[in-house]
């Protein structure tokens, strides 16, 4: 079976403790390659690998950084069909869904800092007479990038990209549920040539890779991407230790439908935020407020939308959802539908596991499920559950709406269904969240600031938002 590999100082190499871990196929419930479970020795490795090729990396001029960060990009370019392919084998996406969307925004990812880092301007404050002050930002040093399983190599490129480009060396883990495009990634650097100890792989668990990393004296910044509950963990070990932090944690977003919207685009939205990667995202929008006038309506065709999201294997043109990522989670969401049955909760459409046939009949699939008749305080309506379920909330009021949608302890995302403009921006002012789509969702323009406030987490990423918090600012004054 396929052992993957470390990528360490520019090579690939086996774990230090020579321990694996399997990696299993969600289509189909079997394992099909290994993993290095590595440990705090393999992380050390890895982080005096960043240090000694930061001086190197850091020293070069922009252009030259940008240049190693484009071939990478091409590079992904070109693979993508084997990465795309990969990614759906890896996390149980369609296919479909990894090519368009998966791969090619990790190829953005590094063509984006690549070239953003050739258009920024440094601060500048004058005193006039007395003299000036001028920030300069310079690169942290080693260090950390830990990522989900949800958008594999897209999240793991968002992070990695914007360090390497403002001149950090990285020591990045992805999650050991989906290791394999990360495993690819090393490959691609290897063939482009990429300097040697600038990024670092280490796969493993988050409790012994990841924490190892995390707890390192040396790294001096984590980005993480990840469960609120290890978002917070992270945060006890690093903040005594006063790393720069950067947390994307859970969500669990409203979708709040006005009676005066657009319907039919409301409904093809609204289906495509709750169910797109089997409703693993963090952005999806999990409760759907909808105002009395219309509810419906609104749930009637919603209803059949869904009822079209056709469940399959991953790599069949036809899947509309795949399988999701692990028997774990798919029993964490099973377990949340049957708690949403206890809580009153009236399933209008799936609640249940989907059997396929051989070769798929050990996969993880689920079907969209829809339920209503839940109070907005409830669990279901509360907790993350990042799996097909939604639930369909009436509401009277703006107010109202306002109410329900703000009362999670989470505030990442938020879409907003409206013709009425005013009505629209003031709901976008007053609503607990890091991002607003309005008539719309998961519109990206990487250029914006992406995160959450409350538990949703910490910072900022995205454009010069992401280059800031990879560097550090030191003003320089100057007096005549
Ligand atoms: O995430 P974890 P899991 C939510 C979602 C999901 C839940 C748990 O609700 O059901 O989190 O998912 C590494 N020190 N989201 O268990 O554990 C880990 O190895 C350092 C939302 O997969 O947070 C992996 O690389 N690192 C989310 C990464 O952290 C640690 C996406 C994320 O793993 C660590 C995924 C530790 N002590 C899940 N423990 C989103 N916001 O998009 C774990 N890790």
């Amino acid at each position: 079976m396929e052992k993957l590999q470390n990528y360490i100082g520019g090579t690939l190499q086996a774990p230090v403790g020579n321990q694996y871990l399997d990696n299993y196929e969600p289509a189909t419930g079997q394992v099909y390659s290994l993993i290095p479970r590595s440990d705090a020795d393999d992380v050390a490795a890895a982080v005096a690998a960043a240090e000694e090729a930061f001086p190197a990396w850091s020293a070069l001029s922009n252009a030259e950084r940008s240049k190693h960060l484009m071939a990478i990009s091409n590079r992904i370019a070109e693979r993508l069909d084997e990465l795309a392919l990969a990614e759906s084998r890896d996390n149980g996406k369609p296919f479909k869904l990894a090519q368009a969307v998966d791969i090619p925004r990790a190829r953005d990812n590094f063509a984006f800092f690549a070239t953003a880092i050739l258009h920024q301007e440094d601060e500048f404050h004058n005193m006039g007479a007395k003299g000036f002050n001028y920030t300069l930002r310079q690169p942290l040093g080693s260090v950390a990038c830990i990522s989900p399983w949800n958008l594999p190599l897209y999240l793991f490129s968002w992070k990695i990209a914007p360090a390497l480009a403002s001149g950090n060396c990285v020591v990045a883990k992805p999650s050991e549920v989906t290791p394999y495009t990360a495993y690819l990634l090393s490959q691609i650097c290897i063939e482009v040539g990429f300097p040697a100890g600038v990024l670092n792989i280490v796969h493993g668990l988050g409790a012994e890779a990841g924490q190892a990393l995390v707890e390192n004296d040396t790294v001096k910044a984590i980005s993480f991407t990840g469960g609120t509950t290890t978002g917070a963990r992270i945060a006890s070990i690093a903040a005594p230790k006063f790393k720069k932090m950067s947390l994307e944690l859970g969500g669990k977003n409203p979708n709040i439908i006005f009676d005066d919207c657009d319907l039919e685009r409301a409904v093809r939205i609204s289906t495509r935020a709750a169910f797109a990667n089997q409703g693993q995202i963090c952005l999806c929008g999990s409760r759907i407020f909808i105002q009395r006038g219309i509810y419906e309506q609104f749930k009637n065709a919603f209803l059949e939308r869904v009822k079209g999201l056709k469940v399959g294997p991953p790599q069949e043109e036809s899947s509309r959802m795949g399988a999701v990522v692990s028997q774990a989670h798919m029993e964490k969401i099973l377990s949340y539908i049957d708690l949403a049955k206890e809580e009153g909760g009236n399933i209008l459409h799936g609640g249940k596991r989907v059997q396929m046939e051989a070769p798929y009949e050990g996969g993880y699939y689920l079907e969209p499920t829809v339920i209503e008749g839940l109070d907005y305080t409830c669990r279901t309506n509360q907790e993350e559950i990042f799996g097909p379920v939604v639930t369909l909330t009436p509401f009277d009021t703006e107010e109202e709406a306002l109410t329900m949608a703000n009362s999670t302890e989470y505030g990442l995302a938020c879409t907003i269904f409206t013709q009425d403009l005013n009505k629209a921006h003031r709901v976008a002012r007053d609503i607990h969240s890091g991002i607003v789509w309005i008539n719309d969702w998961l519109v990206r323009d990487l250029r914006t600031p992406f995160g959450g406030v409350k538990n949703s987490g910490v910072g900022r990423e995205g454009g010069f938002e992401a280059l800031k918090f990879f560097t550090e600012a030191k003003n320089v004054c100057f007096n005549y």
